[in-house]
C-alpha cells in the first residue's frame, strides 16, 4: 500500500509513550483507508453510457481479475501475453450471457498497471448488467467514479496532472479544448513542473547543507543572496506557467458571459443572435425575462457560455425580482459581464469590478453619434461581431495557447501561486538574514506545493475530491 499515514519524519519527532498511541492510531486508520481503497478488491464498471447500443464495454481491474473471467469465459487466455485480444461467450453457470470481444491487460502494463480486461458485448444494458452481476458474484465490486484512473495514479502509471487532462479529454467541448487535454495526457503538461521542483530540490539541498555545517559562516552569508537570486528566478518561472496555464484553462474550460441591463434594450435579442438560435422570448413588453436563459457558442476555437438575465428595473413583480435576484447571484461566477444599453445616456453606475465590465450599445442601427468608450451591435441585423472581437481581445490569446503545453487547471494554478507566496516569504526571510533554517520552513512548504501538483505526495486529502468528479468506468 502506498497510501501510508505517516512518513518516516513524523516519526522521528514522535517520544516512545506517545508512539504507541499514534501507531495504534495510524494502524485503525489505516484499515480505514485499506478498507475504503483496498487496490486488492476487483472492481468493475461498464464504461459506456447505459443505453441501447451497438456495442457495450465492461471494464474490470484488479489482481484477481483475470481468474474471474477465466471462470465465465469459454476463450482460453494466454497470461504469458499482455494486451491480447479473445474471441468468445461470457457465461454464468451455465448460462450463455453474449458472445464477446475481450481485450486482456496483464500487471503492470495497461491503463491501471493492474491486471485488467475490457469486455466489448452486443449494447444491451440488461447484457452488460448479467457480465457485471457475474463479476461480483465472484467477489468483485462496482467501481467508484473514476476508480480506475484512481488506481492508475496509485500504480505510478500517471500523475494527478495527467489525470485530471483525462477528465477534461472527455469533457471537451471543442476540437481546441481536445488538442490541450491530449497534451496533459500525454505528460506533456506535468513537464513543465519538473525543473522548478529540480530548482526547488537543489535549493533545499543547499540549505540542509548549511543547517548541517553551520560552523562554515562564509558560505552561509554567501547563501544568502544565492537563495533570493534562486527564489526570485522561480518566481519568474511561475509568474510565466500561470499565465500560460490561465489562458489555455479559458481555452479548455470556456469563457461565462452575462448579459445585464434594463428592461427591453435587447438583451434577449442579443443572447438569441449570438447563440444564433431563438432560445429566449423576445417581446417589446417590458420585464419580459424573468428566469436565466443560457447557451453556448464556439468562437474561434473558444467556447462561450452566455446568460440571458431578467431586465433591472425598480418596483416590479415578485417573480421578475426573484430572477433579478438570482442573476446578481450567478454574477459572481461569471468572467465577464456584458452591460447592455440602448442609450448611453441611461448608463448607471455598476457595483462590478470594472475589469470584468464590458459596455454595449444595442439598437446600432438606430444610433447616429458613437461613443468610442462602448462596443456597438445590433441584435436584430446579427450584428455581433463586435462584442465577440471584444471578448477575445480581452483574453488575449495567442497562437501559442493553443498548442503549447501548459498548467492549466484551477488546482494546479492554485498550487502555483501558493508556491509563490512561500517562496515571496523565503525572499523576505532571507533578507532579514534570518537563520537558515527558518528561511527553509518557507522553501519547504514552496516544495510540497509543488509536489502536491502532480500528486508525487500521494496525499489522500485531495485525491478523493479529484476522481469523485470522474465517470463510473473511468
Ligand atoms: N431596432 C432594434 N430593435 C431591437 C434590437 N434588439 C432588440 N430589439 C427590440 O427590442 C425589444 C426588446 O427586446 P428584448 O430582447 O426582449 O429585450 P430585453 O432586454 O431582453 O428585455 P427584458 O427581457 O424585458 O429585460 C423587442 O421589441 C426587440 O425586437 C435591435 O438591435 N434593433
Ligand atoms: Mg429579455
Amino acid at each position: 500500500m502506498e497510501k501510508n499515514v505517516i512518513s518516516s519524519s513524523n516519526i522521528k519527532t514522535l517520544n516512545k509513550d506517545n508512539l504507541s498511541i499514534y501507531l495504534l492510531l495510524v494502524e485503525t486508520l489505516g484499515v480505514f483507508i485499506y478498507n475504503k481503497h483496498c487496490m486488492d478488491e476487483v472492481i468493475v464498471a461498464l464504461a459506456t453510457p447505459p443505453l441501447k447500443s451497438a456495442l457495450a464495454i465492461v471494464r474490470a481491474s484488479g489482481e484477481d481479475c483475470l481468474k474471474i473471467l477465466e471462470e465465465i469465459y469459454t476463450a482460453k487466455l494466454d497470461l504469458s501475453k499482455d494486451k491480447q485480444v479473445y474471441f468468445g461467450y461470457i457465461k454464468d453457470e451455465e448460462e450463455t450471457i453474449d458472445q464477446c470481444v475481450v481485450i486482456v491487460y496483464t500487471k503492470p502494463h495497461g491503463y491501471t498497471g493492474e491486471n485488467a480486461c475490457e469486455i466489448m458485448c452486443h449494447g444491451s444494458v440488461n447484457i452488460a448488467n448479467r457480465i457485471i452481476e457475474a463479476f461480483i458474484k465472484r467477489g468483485a465490486r462496482l467501481a467508484e467514479r473514476g476508480e480506475f484512473s484512481e488506481r492508475a495514479y496509485l500504480n505510478n502509471k500517471i500523475d494527478l496532472m495527467q489525470a485530471e487532462a483525462v477528465n477534461d479529454l472527455i469533457d471537451a467541448k471543442t476540437k481546441e479544448a481536445q488538442n490541450l487535454a491530449l497534451l496533459g495526457l500525454k505528460g506533456d503538461n506535468s513537464k513543465l513542473v519538473k525543473p522548478l521542483r529540480n530548482k526547488l530540490a537543489d535549493l533545499l539541498a543547499l540549505l540542509e547543507v548549511n543547517i548541517d555545517f553551520p560552523e562554515y559562516e562564509d558560505i552561509e552569508v554567501a547563501n544568502v543572496d544565492k537563495i533570493i537570486k534562486e527564489a526570485k528566478k522561480m518566481i519568474n518561472l511561475i509568474d510565466n506557467l500561470v499565465q500560460d496555464g490561465l489562458k489555455a484553462k479559458i481555452i479548455i474550460e470556456g469563457v461565462k458571459v452575462m448579459l445585464i441591463g434594463h428592461t427591453n434594450v435587447g438583451k434577449s435579442s442579443l443572447l438569441n443572435a449570438l447563440l444564433n438560435e431563438e432560445k429566449a422570448i423576445v417581446t417589446s413588453i417590458e420585464g419580459t425575462t424573468r428566469d436565466i436563459v443560457d447557451g453556448e457558442m464556439n468562437y474561434q476555437g473558444v467556447t462561450f457560455h452566455f446568460y440571458d438575465t431578467a431586465g433591472l428595473r425598480e418596483n416590479t413583480s415578485e417573480i421578475e425580482l426573484i430572477g433579478i435576484k438570482k442573476a446578481k447571484k450567478l454574477m459572481k461566477e461569471m468572467d465577464y459581464i456584458v452591460y447592455v444599453l440602448d442609450d448611453i445616456n441611461q448608463e448607471e453606475p455598476l457595483h462590478i469590478d470594472k475589469k470584468k465590465i464590458i459596455k454595449v450599445v444595442n439598437k446600432s442601427e438606430l444610433v447616429k453619434n458613437r461613443n468610442k468608450d462602448y462596443i456597438y451591435v445590433s441584435a436584430k441585423k446579427r450584428d455581433v461581431k463586435p462584442l465577440l472581437d471584444e471578448l477575445m481581445k480581452r483574453l488575449n490569446l495567442e497562437k501559442d495557447n493553443f498548442k503549447n503545453p501548459s498548467i492549466n487547471n484551477a488546482r494546479a494554478i492554485a498550487l502555483l501561486n501558493k508556491t509563490k507566496n512561500a517562496l515571496k516569504q523565503v525572499i523576505k526571510d532571507a533578507t532579514l538574514n534570518l537563520p537558515i533554517d527558518i528561511i527553509s520552513v518557507s522553501l519547504q512548504e514552496a516544495y510540497a506545493c509543488v509536489l502536491a501538483i502532480l500528486g508525487e505526495d500521494h496525499d489522500q486529502g485531495y485525491e478523493e475530491e479529484i476522481f469523485s468528479r470522474f465517470c463510473v468506468g473511468k
